[in-house]
């Protein structure tokens, strides 16, 4: 301890409480979960307000409260349908739904005056923006070091770009996404034969191997972080299957050979109803067995896991008492609500202490991540420091170096050193 740095005791609680915000507010986060893009990728990459008012999450909502037909609302230009949605849930109703407040976070984070809700100025801010300048801009007031994207080699519009090059800018990370592997067996193998794959439906002969040979291809092309992969509410393992299959004798070994985690995002009901398109998915509990039959079979290898039903969330967290390769991230998309990443992150601090990442933006427009990272840092510093005021109550002490220590782990920190351990 330096000779000024300040000490925390049962006297000073408030004085923690400020200094806890300040911590947060100042250390840098690794956004470890994203769908945002490097702007190699061009259009893919979501900025400005018609992309943050036709998010996804605002569509569902759009359609609930106004009862549109989902096809007549799609048929719209995409600034119809930010209009449209500006009308009926900012306009006509109170926008107080977690996703409407983004919004407005949003603006007001960027210096734009939301009491005015003029629409047209935050467009004309929008208009006068270069892509590259306003990617500084929201790193340094989201106060972000980094964001992990979700890359998709099935994806026509993603590929060519790391086919001729990839990312270059620093500041994004890559991150493997199979979901076609292990979800869709029968398309993947048709693209894989098309680009070479020696495989077949049935992973006989050099099926295995050659989609190894896929896998590890694209880890060394993209230099991803991790492989991911997002599962149904009804992912089971051990089972007979192609996913099964290929989970034990591709996913597991191609992880283990190249060090890097398998992530798995479980609990997603797609396509609920379809007519919603990507706003159509819903939620179901799931087999949290799996995930500790594969951490119990593979304890060589890392797991990276996120579930997306609330009801799973003790199971998971005490699986992690159990399982030192399975790390927990984030409260995923339903979750990433205050009421439900408060009381998610209060439990996992509570089963797991400092070990784990308690949260990631998920975001699909750049924009997104000021009021992600906004409200998730509020929390995340309301709870730590109520965990270190029951500290201090037993006559603990805490120096200002112990919460840089901790906040710096849990905004990022520990999932850099989940990577770099063998
Ligand atoms: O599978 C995923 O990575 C999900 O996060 C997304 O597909 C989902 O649509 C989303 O945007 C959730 O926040
Ligand atoms: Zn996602």
């Amino acid at each position: 301890m330096t000779a000024s740095e300040t000490l925390f005791t049962r006297e000073t609680i408030d004085a923690m409480r400020a200094a806890v915000r300040e911590t947060v507010e100042r250390t840098p986060v690794t956004d470890i979960h994203t769908h945002l893009y490097a702007p190699a990728f061009g259009k893919l990459l979501l900025w400005g307000v018609d992309e943050l008012l036709t998010y996804h999450y605002l569509i569902a909502e759009v359609v609930r409260a106004s009862r549109i037909d989902p096809a007549r609302f799609y048929a719209k230009s995409k600034r119809e349908q930010a209009d449209f949605i500006w009308q009926t849930l900012f306009i006509e109703r109170s926008p107080y739904s977690e996703a409407c407040r983004g919004v407005l976070t949003v603006l007001d984070r960027l210096g734009l005056d939301v009491a005015s809700r003029d629409l047209a100025a935050y467009r004309d801010y929008f208009a006068r923006q270069s892509v590259e300048g306003y990617i500084d801009t929201v790193f340094e007031r989201a106060n972000l070091d980094s964001v992990v994207m979700t890359n998709d080699p099935f994806d026509d519009a993603e590929r060519p770009v790391w086919e001729t090059g990839g990312a270059v800018d620093k500041r994004f990370h890559a991150a493997l996404r199979i979901d076609p592997v292990l979800n869709n067996w029968a398309g993947a193998c048709a693209r894989l034969k098309g680009w070479g794959y020696g495989v077949d439906e049935t992973l006989s002969g050099t099926a295995l191997a050659e989609t190894r040979r896929f896998l590890a291809d694209w880890l060394q092309r993209t230099r991803a972080l991790y492989m991911a992969v997002s599962l149904p509410q009804d992912f089971v393992y051990p089972e007979d299957s192609a996913r099964a299959r290929l989970i034990a004798e591709c996913i597991v070994p191609v992880a283990k050979e190249h060090n890097v985690p398998f992530a798995m995002m479980i609990g997603v009901k797609r396509a609920v109803n379809p007519a919603l398109k990507l706003a159509g998915d819903g939620v179901a509990r799931s087999d949290v067995g799996a995930v500790e039959r594969l951490c119990a079979r593979y304890p060589d290898a890392k797991f990276m896991v996120t579930m997306l039903a609330r009801e799973d969330q003790h199971e998971v967290s005490v699986a992690a008492r159990k399982f030192s390769n399975l790390f927990l991230f984030g409260c995923w998309w339903f979750l990433n609500v205050p009421s439900l990443i408060e009381e998610m992150i209060r439990m996992r601090f509570e089963l797991l202490g400092t070990s784990v990442l308690p949260q990631h933006s998920d975001a699909r427009v750049l924009d997104q991540v000021l009021y992600k990272w906004g409200h998730s840092r509020a929390i995340i510093a309301r709870v730590l420091a109520d965990k270190y005021a029951d500290l201090l109550g037993t006559g603990w002490t805490l120096k200002q170096s112990e919460i840089d220590r901790d906040v710096a782990g849990l905004l990022g920190g520990n999932f850099w050193k989940y990577l770099s351990q063998a």
